[in-house]
């Protein structure tokens, strides 16, 4: 009897001692507010993954820069800090051109033509992320790219000399092509940007104008571009994702799937009801007028040949698959 509570005993504690080695911890950095909808995608995200792998994996979110800044979370992630992450693609181009393809200007102005270069860019990004030592989960839009502004915006005359808060390579060119002065500003500081008059325009989707309340700062007109649709990625760190069994990884990576198609109807959905949301503020959302739109669009020529020659032989080859 006293032998078999005591082979109980250490079977009890060999099976704890297993499932302790194999139940990892993943920190999840997020750059955007919790209330924000890739935010709240990823938490759902984290739970259903905690939830069904059986006490396996779990992951914790940690949103609006709490762990990192936006800005630091490609590194975070890339040197094991933070397992798992969150980052805006296309403020990644010095990594890789090819991340900068979505927020081309005018290369993609529909959810079906950004579905189209995302499916064309992406094995090549994922292959460029794999030699960099991460793991691409998912990537999913934010909607369509519009101009704010504090004054109302008539004429290309109009743009010279703004204040620009810019978030990537590409809208810092944007600006410098239309003859505003960029200054690169992380989405958590808009409010703080825009309130103490450090800028005055900017392009960024209905969402995340919304998010930052944006009307409380003096911002009065939104004017509807959708030029592009850029994305944020989901992506792991490699050793952090080698720990991992398979049945584990497969588990993650059937809910990065079904991640990505929530994400994408959510994106949808804040395309026309952020918009709206700005309107409801008191805003003044249109469009631009047509020289405007002509001389973005002219911007958006320059940039491709620009992008072009950034990309080489890998950014030819998607475009061709694109188009
Ligand atoms: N919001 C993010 C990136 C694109 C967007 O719509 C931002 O303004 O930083």
């Amino acid at each position: 009897m006293k032998f078999l509570k005591y082979l109980s005993t250490i079977l009890v504690s060999l099976i704890l001692s297993i499932n302790l080695a194999i139940a990892e911890k993943w920190d999840m950095a997020l750059a955007y507010g919790a209330g924000n909808f890739h935010s709240a995608n990823a938490a759902e995200f984290a739970k259903n993954v905690t939830e069904k792998s059986g006490g396996k994996l779990t992951i914790v979110t940690h949103p609006g820069g709490s762990l990192f800044k936006g800005g630091e979370i490609f590194r975070a992630v890339r040197t094991g800090q933070a397992q798992i992450g969150e980052r805006f693609m296309s403020a990644l181009g010095k990594e890789d051109p090819l991340l900068e393809v979505d927020s081309q200007p005018f290369l993609a102005t529909s959810y079906a033509d950004a579905m189209k270069l995302y499916k064309a860019s992406k094995d090549e990004i994922v292959k460029g992320l794999d030699e960099k030592g991460l793991v691409f989960l998912y990537a999913v839009p934010w909607p369509a790219q519009g101009l704010y502004s504090k004054k109302e915006i008539n004429s290309v005359e109009d743009l010279k000399g703004l204040k620009f808060r810019a978030y990537n390579s590409a809208t810092i060119r944007i600006a410098e092509l239309t003859g505003m002065a960029p200054t690169k500003i992380e989405a958590a500081e808009i409010s703080q940007a825009f309130s103490t008059g450090a800028v005055e325009s900017m392009i960024t989707s209905p969402t995340t104008g919304k998010n930052s309340k944006i009307w409380e700062n003096g911002v009065k007109y939104f004017y509807d571009i959708a030029a592009w649709f850029p994305k944020n990625m989901i992506i792991v760190n490699k050793d952090a994702w080698n720990k991992l069994d398979q049945a584990t990884k497969d588990l993650v990576m059937k809910q990065a799937a079904l991640a990505e198609r929530k994400g994408w109807q959510l994106s949808k959905q804040g395309n026309v009801g952020d918009k709206k949301a700005l309107a409801d503020a008191g805003m003044v959302v249109g469009k631009v007028n047509a020289p405007l739109q002509a001389h973005f669009e002219k911007v958006g020529e320059t940039m491709a040949k620009e992008w072009s020659q950034k990309a080489g032989s890998r950014g030819a080859a998607v475009l061709s698959s694109y188009k």
